[in-house]
């Protein structure tokens, strides 16, 4: 408590699928003190450095805070009334799927409700689709497959339980890191083991038992020959498989693999199948290293099959867990957000579900099939086919695949809207109308998390300019198209409702969804709901502690689930001689997808401030690349240049990058620039982690590093941006010489007048720049012919002070640089740690605690400070 007086809010952290519980208090000046809600039952009052450091990213700056029609600020109802006559124009005249809407797992399960019920019960067409496609797809469809319905059958208190937590192709210490920090607890309790299988050494194999580096895309062929072991260990439930259809078909299938593809040694995957045979309560947590691949649904099934087999699901500490990515991402799911689903995991190919759902909302006219998803979607915009296009919460310019193509379909299209909340994304500046929607701390709603947790989002900040939540656009266009009824919603609360009471009807027509026994809920209990997981209903189907299965129960016809034959096969892509190497892509700890929120935050943006490449030290020597060279990396869809890190923990032949960097931060490194649009064939879901793609040094002829107290204006072939306490810092390169240094360092900061100090050594190529008003010191510039050398942490907080010796790049006297800041909470960097640990002996990521305080907030960083503690130890290992 800090004094202030304002009372905290309950809400929940906007980011990643755990679902955190977070206590908001806005201080009165648009600022807001965030923590972890001790009472939530996803977090317990932990919160990762991303939910941290939320009070950085609610500031107004760079906020659409007003409609624009074609680049110029309107009002409301013009806005809207150009969207609704647009939209009705194109459906009039070339029928309804000349319409679509491209949404989000980030949307409220309100304004998610809403936008589906607009497109496919009132335009009549089922072209919604969304970025969970890019997500979740394949996890549905595998849950569809196996059980009847798309159920994740655990609960988060099952990670408490295990003996075994098997993470698959799921980066948890980074991605779901308060989820990892339970996993990390359970194991300090009660010795839970670690198993990661994952083609990269990630930040989650520090605490693993075993990390199982198999070949991407192989995990069919891993999970095969679990299956046969669990036979041949006699280890199949034989009085649970009377709840299962295809066994015999799905072992034989499985009798086929030899474990060849993976690429594992064999004592390795006889190990991990023992492991897991012998560990009763086992989870098998996955993600995106299962979801993006063009064999996603299989890779599912084929993990499903073996929970299945063994009859390890739906009972305490055990079963199969997708957790997913976006915070409503669930929820997105329960309201048929899919281009293949009707509300309420109905389905859209069963007559009685369309009708069911056509006589509750009274609707027009249904689709009759499904509609196109997201990778189709962009292709009939490119050819014309969709003539009109809304895109809600999502940056589908950077974040789709063949990002390019995608880019260039959508400012062809004839007409795009675009709902965000700020116009300096890649999609926004496409758009032809740009609708300001409100952000996380100003909008009501709920989320669901990745166990059915339903959790309330707050708003606790007022809404700026002409901001208004997502659900009334949406309703307000509907109303206009001619549906003033079906979208006269007063408040969330009455959505909700609804949405609730159509669950009922699901239910009844079989389906797990069930939160009908809130349809009465009242205002004042919607504000007040807590944290509830669903099933919620007199007579839901889940068992006791809420979970699905542990006695059958499955949806299909018959109650049973289905094991499926399966069989590997490689990513879509081949390597060859123009494209020898693997790309993999993925995320880093501090940001947040296209960075338009975690990058406003200079402490986010310091853990890892410039897109790279992961690249193994003997493919770097191969290829001639040195440590921090740029590497120009290209595929048959585009290219790339990223700043080399030259690690083994990719394989020879695989590389890595991260998705985040865009045309805002960093032109040259849109990765899903890179990644063709290959899917796979029951999920639609892209393959974002195997594209193909050769490499070489990219030839520099100079080498930047800016900092400065504003923004900056690049125009070199390379660049990079990020934030800092101060303002902002570059990273820059160059193919031509540049002559005229002074003249680029005042376009690049848009300093005409400042007083200039240079030193410069044209035999070296280096030029080194600052400048100052009345003393203070704007900005500086440093160039190289080689990487530039100098402290960059450093400097970063330099301008705007008084500093005299800023041209040496380094800290003056013998103070020592702290190096890349690792811990974001204390800003505690890697030199500091790695001094710490060899001047005080610390042997422990505790003891590296107790001395500075690094990794004691928020445990994001504790597999990196162990990840130096190894370092340390085996010093001649980590090159
Ligand atoms: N910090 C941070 N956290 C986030 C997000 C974020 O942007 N930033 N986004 C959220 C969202 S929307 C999502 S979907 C989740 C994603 O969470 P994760 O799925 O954990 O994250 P990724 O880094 O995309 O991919 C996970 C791992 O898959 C591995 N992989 C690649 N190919 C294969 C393969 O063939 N087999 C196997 N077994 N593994 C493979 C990659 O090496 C990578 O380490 O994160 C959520 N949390
Ligand atoms: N190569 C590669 N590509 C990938 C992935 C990968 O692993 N590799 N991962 C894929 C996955 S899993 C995902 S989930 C996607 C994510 O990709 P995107 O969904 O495209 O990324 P975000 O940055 O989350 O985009 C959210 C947008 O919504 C805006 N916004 C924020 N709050 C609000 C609001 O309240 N209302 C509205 N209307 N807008 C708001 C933000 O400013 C931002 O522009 O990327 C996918 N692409
Ligand atoms: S783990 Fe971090 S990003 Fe995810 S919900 Fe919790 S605080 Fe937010
Ligand atoms: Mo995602």
């Amino acid at each position: 408590m800090d004094g202030a007086g304002l009372p905290e809010t309950r809400s929940t952290c906007p980011y990643c699928g755990v679902g955190c519980g977070v206590l908001l208090r806005p201080d009165g000046r648009g600022g807001l003190a965030v923590r972890g809600d001790p009472d939530h039952p996803a977090n317990f009052g932990r919160l990762c450095s991303k939910g941290s450091a939320l009070g950085e990213t609610v500031g107004l700056e760079g906020r659409l805070l007003a409609p624009r029609v074609d680049g110029l600020e309107t009002d409301w109802d013009s806005a809207l009334q150009q969207v609704a006559d647009r939209f009705s124009a194109v459906i009039a005249e070339h029928g309804p799927d000349a319409a679509a809407f491209y949404v989000s797992g980030q949307l409220l399960t309100e304004d998610y409700y809403v936008a589906n019920k607009l497109m496919k019960g009132f335009i009549g067409s089922a072209n919604i689709d969304t970025n969970s496609r890019l997500c979740m797809a394949s996890t549905v469809a595998g849950h569809r497959r196996a059980f009847g319905t798309d159920t994740v059958p655990g609960t988060y208190e099952d990670l408490d339980d295990a003996d075994l937590v098997v993470l698959v192709g799921s980066n948890m210490a980074w991605c779901h890191p308060v989820l990892y920090q339970r996993v990390l607890a359970a194991r300090k309790a009660r010795g839970t083991r670690i198993v990661v299988v994952d083609p990269r050494r990630t930040a989650s194999c520090e605490a693993a038992d075993l990390h199982l580096p198999l070949m991407p895309g192989s995990d069919v062929a891993l999970f095969n020959r679990l299956l046969t072991a669990i036979q041949d260990a006699g280890a199949i439930d034989a009085d649970f498989l009377r709840h299962v259809d295809g066994f015999d078909a799905a072992m034989a299938a499985a009798r086929d693999e030899s474990g060849a593809a993976t690429g594992l040694l064999e004592a390795d995957i006889t190990h991990f199948c023992a492991l897991w045979i012998g560990t009763a309560k086992v989870v098998t947590v996955f993600s995106q290293g299962v979801n993006q691949s063009s064999s996603g649904s299989d890779k599912v099934n084929a993990i499903l099959n073996c929970h299945l087999a063994a009859g390890r699901i739906g009972t305490p500490g055990c079963g199969p867990f997708s957790v997913t990515g976006q915070p409503n991402a669930m929820g997105g799911r329960e309201v048929g957000g899919l281009a293949n689903m009707l509300a309420c995991h109905l389905d859209i190919e069963r007559a009685d579900h369309r009708a069911a759902v056509q006589a509750f909302w009274a609707a027009p006219a249904m689709p009759q099939a499904p509609g196109l998803k997201a990778v189709e979607m962009f292709r009939a915009v490119a050819a014309g086919r969709i003539k009109a296009l809304w895109i809600i919460h999502t940056n589908p310019a950077v974040s789709m695949p063949d990002a390019d193509a995608v880019r260039g379909a959508i400012a062809r299209c004839d007409f795009t809207v675009v709902s965000d909340i700020t116009a300096a994304t890649d999609t926004a500046r496409l758009a032809d109308v740009l609708l300001p929607a409100t952000a996380w701390a100003e909008k009501d709603g709920t989320v669901t998390n990745s166990d059915r947790t339903i959790s309330r989002q707050r708003a606790v900040l007022p809404a700026p300019g002409q901001a208004r939540p997502d659900w009334q656009i949406l309703a307000q266009v509907g109303q206009r198209m001619g549906w003033s009824d079906a979208f006269d919603y007063e408040s969330p609360a009455e959505i909700f409702r609804e949405h609730a009471a159509l669950s009922g009807i699901a239910a009844k027509l079989g389906r797990d969804f069930d939160i009908s026994a809130l349809r009465d809920l009242g205002d004042v209990a919607y504000d007040a709901l807590p944290p509830t997981r669903w099933p919620v209903s007199d007579n839901a189907a889940a068992a006791k502690g809420g979970r699905f299965f542990a006695q059958g129960g499955f949806f299909h016809d018959g109650g049973k689930a289905r094991m499926l034959p399966l069989h590997h096969r490689p990513p879509a892509a081949r390597t060859g001689p123009r494209y020898p190497f693997r790309l993999n892509t993925g995320r880093v700890r501090d940001q947040w997808h296209t960075m338009t929120r975690t990058g406003l935050s200079p402490r986010l943006s310091a853990h890892l401030a410039e897109p790279f490449l992961d690249l193994h030290p003997a493919d770097a020597a191969d290829l001639g690349i040195g440590r921090a060279d740029l590497v120009r990396v290209t595929s048959r869809d585009g290219q790339a240049i990223l700043r080399a890190r030259i690690t083994d923990s990719v394989a020879r032949g695989q590389v890595f990058a991260p998705m985040h960097w865009t045309g805002e931060t960093a032109p040259s490194a849109r990765i899903d620039a890179l990644v063709a649009a290959v899917t796979d064939p029951v999920s639609g879901q892209p393959e974002s982690k195997a594209a193909v793609v050769a490499l070489s040094r990219f030839p520099a002829a100079w080498y930047g590093f800016a900092v400065s107290d504003g923004a900056l204006y690049p125009q070199s072939d390379y660049w990079a941006l990020a934030r800092t306490a101060r303002g902002c810092r570059a990273e820059l390169a160059g193919l031509d010489p540049v002559d005229d240094w002074e003249g680029t360092a005042r376009a690049l900061f848009r300093l005409p007048d400042a007083e200039v100090q240079m030193v410069r050594d044209e035999a070296r190529g280096i030029a080194r720049l600052a400048f100052r008003n009345d003393g203070r010191l704007r900005a500086a510039l440093f160039v190289a012919a080689s990487p530039v050398a100098v402290m960059r942490d450093y400097l970063a907080g330099l301008p705007g002070s008084a500093a005299q010796n800023a041209l040496s790049g380094l800290r003056p006297g013998d103070q020592p640089d702290p190096g890349p800041v690792l811990c974001a909470c204390f800003s505690v960097g890697v030199n500091t740690i790695l001094g710490a640990i060899a001047s005080d002996g610390l042997s422990s990521v505790d003891s590296v605690g107790a001395a500075l305080r690094a990794g004691t907030n928020c445990g994001s960083c504790r597999s990196e400070i162990a990840a130096l503690l190894a370092m340390a130890r085996a010093p001649e290992a980590a090159q």
